[in-house]
């Protein structure tokens, strides 16, 4: 047995030598030419300030010690979101299409009536809730969610009122323009900004052999008149604000806010710093923490630390002037979804980090931020569970709900400094 596993190691060792010896065989010029360029690359980015270059995240990272995780109920289907009302009760959305509501630490056993029917295939469903800045007024509730069915389908985003017991009266106030088929990359995530405009994140429209009009599917995350791979900026009733960056442009949809993303499932708002964090998923590796601001193009997929799901690469560029780099890419995917940024005072050692969910990684990234939103350094703290969102209560709590069949919430604190 022993032989066998050793000569079957030595075996792929030897076809691992031998394809090198090919690929950097002088011979082959168009790829020592790449490498040339590969390497003075790099060599301009060593010269630039570190704090210009992303945080590359590897198998490494530090595990947090210091922290206590308690399940505080489960028995929720795939859930994927979470947001509370006023009095401190908790919606909670289950991806398969229902809306659940957590009153004094107890799950209804009951839905909230009033979701209608959601393309709940593979990473469709009902996705994002967010309870407007002033429903204590007007008692609006938002969701993200994918419609249509496995040939044509988009993400919508909705809005409906609230009684305290059922929804009423859900309206569209927005959906992607064009269609696509199959259940990959809707993003989608709700960000509220100051001025009671919304962010909503749009996946690219899928893997490869996805296609559109012919072309691969994702690039139409360069497609300023396409709304896939994009954020979104809308008003409230989902109208376009009138500031927003492409309104004037001739060539491009004017509700896009920013472009090049491949899928955002972790959107938050610093309030204190005016920085929209976001975080996305790559191909296999290359997934990003990106600081978003309006107009800005984020590369996709035309640079990309993330390999081609077959192996390959998608682009041989990590960074290109004109687009954004990300902060921090994290190789092997840890499947980001879910991004808090604690500004509570209940737990001081954590105040101002980021904390990002990890589906693949099974743990929330804790990323340390000086004043600058520089990132200082990252911490893994271990769930053993795919995590799918991360959000901090209004009582100053940290939540995750973990994607799972009998899913979790769960309450993360630190136990000291
Ligand atoms: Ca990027």
């Amino acid at each position: 047995m022993k032989t066998n596993i050793t000569s079957l190691i030595t075996g792929t060792l030897s076809a691992t030598i031998l394809y090198a010896l090919v690929a950097c065989s002088p011979t082959n010029n168009s790829s020592s030419s790449a490498q040339r360029g590969f390497q003075s690359s790099s060599a301009q980015n060593t010269n630039s300030s570190p704090s210009n270059n992303p945080l590359l995240s590897g198998s490494n990272v530090a595990v947090a010690k210091n922290f206590k995780a308690t399940t505080v109920l489960e028995g929720l289907e795939r859930p994927w979101s979470m947001a509370w009302l006023n009095d401190g009760t908790m919606l909670i959305t289950e991806r398969p299409g229902r809306l659940r509501i957590v009153r004094n630490g107890a799950l209804d056993p009951n839905p909230i009536a009033g979701v209608p029917e959601v393309f709940a295939v593979s990473q469709g469903g009902l996705m994002d809730v967010s309870v407007h800045p002033n429903f204590q007024k007007n008692r609006l509730v938002y969701f993200t969610y994918s419609h249509g069915t496995n040939q044509a389908n988009r993400t919508r985003v909705a809005r409906a009122t609230f009684d305290g017991s059922s929804l009423k009266n859900w309206q569209v106030i927005f959906q992607v323009s064009q269609t696509k088929a199959r259940g990959q990359h809707f993003g989608s995530r709700i960000v509220w900004l100051p001025d009671n405009t919304m962010l909503v994140s749009i996946g690219d429209g899928g893997n490869p052999p996805n296609k559109l009009n012919g072309e691969l599917i994702r690039k139409q995350a360069q497609n300023l008149n396409s709304h896939l791979g994009k954020v979104v900026r809308l008003n409230d009733d989902g109208s376009i604000p009138k500031d927003n960056p492409f309104v004037t442009s001739k060539n491009a949809d004017a509700a896009v806010w920013s472009y090049g993303h491949r899928n955002i499932q972790g959107m938050t708002f610093d309030s204190v710093t005016n920085k929209l964090w976001s975080t996305e998923h790559g191909s296999r590796g290359g997934d990003e923490l990106n600081l978003v601001e309006a107009g800005k193009n984020y590369g996709w997929p035309l640079v990309t630390h993330s390999k081609e799901y077959t192996g390959g690469e998608i682009s041989n560029q990590r960074s290109r002037p004109g687009m954004i780099d990300p902060k921090v890419v994290w190789t092997p995917a840890i499947a980001p979804s879910g991004l808090a940024l604690y500004s509570g005072k209940r737990f001081k050692p954590w105040k101002g980090d980021l904390f990002a969910g990890g589906l693949v990684s099974r743990d929330v990234r804790r990323i340390d931020l000086d004043a600058n939103s520089n990132i200082i350094r990252e911490e893994s703290i271990p769930i053993g569970r795919r995590v799918r969102d991360v959000r901090q209560s209004p009582d100053g709590r940290l939540y995750i709900l973990t994607d799972e069949q009998n899913g979790q919430l769960i309450s993360i604190e630190p136990t000291q400094g």
